[in-house]
């Protein structure tokens, strides 16, 4: 049997921040050896069309078992596991190129929505179950974080490659949240990098047991 492969990626930094939680997480998960998967990753760039564009040749070029995108949602208190993205891009900032996109679809002729198909509730358990806290959500934004995982659904129903793909939102970081003093929960690097990593083992014996 071939090797078990997990595609995991991260966003560069983008508005006002310089770090991204999710580029340091993959970062620190892309030096470590798992047991039972190979971990394939990528950086994406916060840009519209490079942004899905990287992400879909990464899934061509690794052709993985599983897929989990990880970005920021400055705001939010806990893991936060997406489960649908929406086929609108309705930008609140400019994304890094200084293109603001707004009340466009992202396939003028898919689906209103998919929802994404990793197993949310078991994973958020696992994580609470690790003492951190996560929770399930129905919105991804309509930006980068949504566009990507819309288009990564959508590439994955039309080539019918039937495997566990989706998203999850991580907070700022504290050093994030410093600089904005008062305003914005956060979570220790360390922490969300034992959170992705119990994600990613949930997801390998959930294939397993499958
Ligand atoms: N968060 C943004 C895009 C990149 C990122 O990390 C979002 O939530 O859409």
């Amino acid at each position: 049997m071939n090797q078990t492969t997990f595609l995991l990626t991260g966003f560069e930094p983008f508005g006002q921040s310089r770090i991204n939680p999710s580029e340091q997480v993959v970062q620190q998960l892309a030096t470590r050896r798992f047991e039972g998967f190979e971990l394939a990753t990528a950086v994406l760039p916060v840009h519209r069309t490079r942004g899905p564009q990287t992400l879909l040749t990464a899934v061509q070029q690794t052709n993985p078992d599983a897929i989990v995108c990880l970005g920021e949602a400055g705001g939010r208190h806990a893991i936060s596991i997406e489960r649908v993205a929406v086929n609108l891009m309705d930008y609140g900032i400019a994304d890094n190129d200084g293109q603001l996109v707004q009340d466009e679809p992202i396939q003028p002729d898919g689906p209103a929505a998919y929802f994404t198909t990793l197993p949310v509730r078991q994973l958020m358990q696992a994580v609470q179950g690790a003492g951190i806290p996560a929770e399930l959500s129905l919105t991804a934004g309509a930006y980068l974080c949504n566009q990507v995982t819309y288009e990564l659904l959508h590439y994955l129903a039309q080539q019918q490659r039937d495997i566990p793909a989706g998203f999850v939102h991580l907070p700022f970081l504290p050093q994030q949240a410093a600089v904005r003093p008062g305003k914005f929960p956060s979570m220790a690097l360390e922490t969300m990098v034992t959170a992705v990593s119990t994600i990613l083992h949930t997801l390998h014996n959930h294939l397993a047991t499958s």
